[in-house]
């Protein structure tokens, strides 16, 4: 592999997994999450670099190559796992910027961590970036690194984008740190965010923090300008299209609805096991269709896939427990022998099952109480060139701004949740190809790659 690149990707993981084979041999495999689906494709046809954390604490890696990427691994203490990862950036950053669903936790030393960590982050991007390089600073994690990058490298071309919302000034003025986010992500030339919304309060917090006046998108600093730009990130819609078109995917999808009992409606959930998706409020509602007899058990089946994350953090725990005890509760009182209502899986699947899943599915419900974009609903509309299938959509994802003809709920409104449910599994075909035709242009349009050209366009202009 080169020593020096042109295109770098700095993110605080790496895009793969380390995976033990039977013979105990190592290897490396993709790994899954919004971030990776989203930027993997981009990079292996720009032959760039990707530097991140490989997810083993205490461990010194050589770069490597895989997957058509030459990846750089930087290394994490178990300490620094804890009090940047675990600490500053999902205890802290993550509810703060999720309008402050769980209570965020403010502590010095994961402060002092997430600067140590961002300075070394910084230094190896430093380190390997050619000269005048296009650098691409990833999420929440890395906020300090363009300024200290800046600083080591006033030659670099920087952008940085966050992949979760910027929350209103009056949230961010908590952080007792908020001087030195802020002056960090400055020094990027592009800052995007997934919506207007989130640049605006950006810009907004600039000039009451620091005083910077901006007009339209540019904030000025003394002897530069800084974009802010929103870009909606996407997924790789004819990937999808292609994959569920296979035969062996359109016969797993009906095997799967064939497991489960042959249900009239299959509804389906896909999450991070996270506070912020609202998992117990869609669940809350199905509960309640099933005791108001507006469903009858084996009649509805609702599948909830709740990828294990995060499992060290506090909050994550706590929350598996409510959820585990929620559906253990709907189960108990619902279910007639042979047919359960809900069917929990704290699993993460191959991606090709995931597609089945989501053909097999009548209604995607996504209700998160925030989420940047949410990836999810973007792929369930994807896979859907059967016109079919509804999306019950929170107006608390992004998605929501482009996906207006899905079936948008407020998560904290249990009735209305309920009935735009119950909607989606009343509509009739053509009420439902209408909606699925309007949402299929829309992702097919602006897609993955359109999402990560656009940022490269305005950061290389
Ligand atoms: C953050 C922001 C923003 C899930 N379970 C499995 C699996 N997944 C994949 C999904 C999807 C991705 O993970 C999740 O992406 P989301 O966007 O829904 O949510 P976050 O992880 O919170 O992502 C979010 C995103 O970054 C990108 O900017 O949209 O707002 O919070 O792609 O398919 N994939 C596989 N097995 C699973 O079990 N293979």
């Amino acid at each position: 592999m080169t020593s020096r690149s042109s295109f770098l990707i700095v993110a605080n993981r790496l895009p793969v997994d380390r995976t033990v084979g039977p013979d105990g041999t190592a290897s490396w495999r993709r790994s899954p999450g919004g971030l990776v689906t989203a930027i993997a494709p981009v990079m292996q046809r720009r032959k760039g670099a990707w530097l991140g954390w490989h997810g083993a604490a205490d461990e010194l890696l050589e770069p490597f190559e895989n997957d058509g990427m030459d990846l750089i691994p930087v290394p994490l203490t178990a300490e620094e796992v804890e009090l940047y990862y675990e600490g500053f950036s999902n205890s802290t950053l993550w509810p703060l910027y999720h309008d402050v669903v769980a209570p965020p936790v403010f502590e010095r030393e994961m402060w002092e961590s997430y600067r140590t960590v961002n300075e070394r982050f910084a230094q190896a991007a430093a380190e390997v970036a050619e000269q005048g390089a296009v650098v691409w600073v990833q999420d929440y994690q890395l906020q300090l690194v363009p300024a200290m990058l800046r600083a080591m490298r006033p030659d670099l071309r920087i952008g940085f984008f966050l992949h979760i919302p910027f929350p209103p000034v009056e949230l961010f003025w908590r952080l007792p740190w908020r001087r030195e986010l802020v002056e960090g992500l400055l020094g990027a030339d592009l800052v995007g965010f997934q919506l207007p919304g989130g640049a605006a309060n950006f810009r907004m917090l600039c000039r009451r923090l620091l005083g910077l006046p901006y007009k339209s998108n540019e904030i000025f600093l003394e002897d530069r300008v800084v974009t802010t730009q929103a870009f909606p990130i996407s997924v790789d819609f004819s990937e999808l299209d292609t994959l569920v078109r296979e035969p062996h995917i359109m016969h797993r999808a009906k095997e799967i609805r064939v497991e489960l009992g042959d249900p009239e409606h299959m509804l389906l959930g896909v999450d991070r096991l996270d506070y912020t998706k609202g998992i117990g409020r869609r669940l809350e509602a199905f509960g309640e269709l099933l005791r108001d007899e507006s469903l009858a058990p084996g009649e509805a089946v609702f599948v909830q896939i709740a990828t294990p994350s995060r499992e060290r953090v506090e909050e994550y725990r706590r929350l598996r427990d409510d959820i585990e005890l929620q559906v253990g509760r709907i189960n108990g009182e619902y279910s007639v022998l042979g047919a359960q209502p809900v069917q929990y899986f704290h699993q993460s699947y191959d991606r090709e099952e995931l597609a089945a899943l989501y053909l097999a599915a009548d209604i995607m419900v996504v209700t998160p109480l925030r989420d940047g974009m949410n990836l999810v609903a973007k792929e369930y509309v994807s896979c859907h060139h059967d016109l079919q299938g509804a999306l019950v959509l929170s107006e608390f994802a992004g998605a929501a701004s482009e996906l207006r003809s899905a079936y948008l709920v407020n998560p904290y409104d249990v009735e209305g949740l309920k009935r735009e449910m119950m909607a989606a599994m009343n509509a009739s075909p053509h009420e439902l190809a209408r909606r699925m035709r309007t949402m299929r242009r829309r992702v097919a349009t602006y897609d993955v790659d359109r999402w990560a050209s656009e940022f490269l366009t305005a950061l290389e202009s």
